[in-house]
């Protein structure tokens, strides 16, 4: 870490916005007197901060990019990466008295924004520049989905995604895709191998088709089980090689390992397996866990880890025509241009607050602090997804969480089973699924 500036700030009024690595990460301004979100286990840190960092909580730290307050009229100072298709550097910032001292890793620009408003504006003005640097010319904008996940979990069955399509149907509710996401197959890395509670993902897109809808599917493509028969007859295909693949983090139960999107035969199975889905009728995709994708380590081609993932982006992209892409656990800098929707914050869940008080793990809480945090980003980068609407009964908070995701959502989805919502769920969900909208929320001009 090299100090790159040091300037006077406000102690009482000054504020801090650290963005966070990928989809999951906490991303939220701060006063300076506050304590940062941090993780609280080893496997969190892992899984949904930057792997590679350890930030002390004592220290404020951006990956990519932080800005400053000073709070005494002088204007937002911002410190961000100018393009990160290859290389972030983390940005630190420590609070000295009434000093505030900021330093980096690598080269990143220095604004002092002078324009209207507050810290959101002038982040929206320069995600503007960002957004131009990184190619991205038009916001693309979003179908409203119903998705499987937050109602089923891994459970989910074919016969409840029939009752679901049923439902939606019968209620004419303004679903545009039904999205299946994570259950359907037997393993991470075999995806087209189906659990016993599925009988043909082409039968299911049928369905969905025949409804007037469109169909929808979750792909951890990244991620491959340690008990999958990807691992077992390739093991040549995962990033670190056969005897020393890397870890890729914890989650079901397991520890997991990351394809290397440089290996030509892993990605002629990844592009099968996308252009197979395709295939079946299936034309919006969720890809999520992708940052493992970006994890350091020795890949068959020598690449700068992002370089990779870019380029694994860029061939599922390349195997789906003009399929709707919605990001997920997502490095976040470095997929602009690549996805045309991208999941902004942690999951919800239905209950309101983590089971382990941590900041990235699913629960409305979380998902509300970083999705208002990164705001700004929507019809910039992309089409922002809050995450999906649960309105059901049994969802803690939900008068709250529908509020968000009326004032956040660009991606619209909802995510319950349709029979369990009383009168009020169903009618804000059909309120909130009735649009899409693709202006920015920030505004980059003055007043938010
Ligand atoms: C499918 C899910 C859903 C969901 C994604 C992602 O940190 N965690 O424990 C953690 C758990 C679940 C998770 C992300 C992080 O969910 O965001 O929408 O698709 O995968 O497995």
């Amino acid at each position: 870490m090299k100090v790159i500036d040091e300037f006077a700030i406000d102690a009482t009024k000054a504020t801090v916005f650290e963005h966070g690595w990928q989809s999951w990460s906490p991303t939220t301004t701060y006063r300076v007197g506050e304590r940062p979100i941090r993780p609280l286990s080893e496997r969190n840190r892992f899984l949904c901060y930057r792997p590679e960092t350890s930030p002390g909580d004592d220290v404020f730290w951006g990956e990519g990019l932080l800005s400053v307050d000073p709070g005494d009229g002088s204007g937002v100072r911002i410190y961000a990466v100018n393009d990160a298709r290859e290389l972030v550097p983390s940005i630190q910032g420590e609070v000295r008295g009434d000093r505030f001292v900021v330093s980096a890793d690598g080269r990143v620009d220095q604004i002092v924004d002078a324009g209207p408003g507050t810290m959101d504006n002038a982040l929206a003005r320069w995600a503007d520049e960002f957004a131009n640097r990184a190619g991205v010319t038009a916001i693309r904008q979003a179908p409203t989905i119903w998705c499987s996940w937050y109602q089923y979990f891994t459970d989910v069955t074919e016969a409840d995604m029939i009752e679901n399509i049923d439902a939606i149907e019968r209620l004419n509710l303004p679903v545009d895709v039904v999205q299946l996401d994570d259950g359907y197959q037997t393993a991470h890395g075999d995806w087209l191998t189906l659990a016993d509670r599925f009988g043909s993902l082409e039968g299911i897109a049928d369905r969905i088709r025949s409804s007037g809808r469109r169909a929808g599917i979750w792909v951890a493509p990244f991620l491959v089980f340690p008990d999958s028969e990807l691992a077992r007859r390739h093991s040549d295909w995962l990033v670190g090689g056969p005897d020393e693949p890397i870890h890729a983090g914890h989650n079901w139960n397991r520890d997991l390992l990351a394809l290397d999107t440089t290996h030509p035969e892993a990605m002629e199975w990844i592009t099968e397996v996308f252009a197979t889905m395709h295939g079946w009728g299936y034309d919006f995709y969720k890809i999520d866990f992708i940052y493992a994708g970006a994890l350091p380590g020795s890949r068959h081609e020598d690449m700068a880890p992002l370089a990779a993932y870019r380029s694994g982006v860029e061939q599922i992209r390349g195997a789906i025509g003009d399929s709707y892409l919605l990001g997920c656990g997502a490095p976040i800098l470095p997929s602009v241009g690549l996805v045309d929707a991208m999941r902004v914050s942690p999951d919800t869940e239905p209950q309101y607050l983590p089971r382990d008080g941590d900041l990235s793990q699913p629960s409305v809480k979380a998902a509300m602090v970083t999705g208002t945090g990164r705001a700004f980003q929507h019809g910039r980068f992309w089409v922002n997804d809050p995450d999906d609407l649960i309105a059901r009964p049994a969802i803690e908070g939900r008068e709250e969480w529908a509020e968000h995701v009326r004032r956040y959502g660009g991606l619209r989805g909802s995510s319950d089973r349709i029979a369990d919502l009383d009168e009020w769920g169903l009618a804000v969900t059909r309120e909130l699924l009735s649009e899409s909208p693709i202006e920015p929320f920030i505004s980059s001009g003055g007043q938010p």
